[in-house]
């Protein structure tokens, strides 16, 4: 777990705004069972290429910089705290942020990428 937050502010410079630590300890108390997944990387919210956020990234920086503009302040990803991290991962649970017919949340709790398209659950065969 720390060489994979290390790993991602070595990678990341200024892409990833926000203390990684508060994006993990969100992410593993929301979905405990992502702590021993291929989830627990920053792949979740990255793509490799650039380390730019791919659509489950920015879907989840969209609804965290709402929350701040709800509140009449300006965006500051430096506080984004575990609060609100967790409840922005569970406001876009039941959006499909890579559009390959699985809910993030499905995503989640199947091992699969939310924000890859290629990555999703087994379809079921009918
Ligand atoms: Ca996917």
């Amino acid at each position: 777990m720390k060489g994979i937050v290390v790993l991602c502010i070595l990678f990341a410079g200024n892409v990833l705004a926000m203390p990684n630590t508060e994006i993990y300890e969100a992410l593993f108390e929301q979905y405990p069972a992502v702590r021993k997944t291929k989830l627990a990387s920053c792949m979740t919210c990255h793509t490799i290429d650039k380390w730019q956020r791919n659509s489950y990234g920015r879907d989840l920086q969209v609804y965290l910089r709402k929350l701040f503009e709800d509140t009449g302040r300006a965006p500051d990803p430096s506080k984004y705290s575990k609060h609100m991290i967790m409840k922005g991962l569970k406001d876009i649970e039941l959006a499909d942020s890579d559009d390959d017919g699985f809910s993030n949340l499905e995503e989640m709790l199947n091992d699969a990428f939310p924000g890859e398209a290629s990555d999703h659950p087994e379809r079921p065969v009918w």
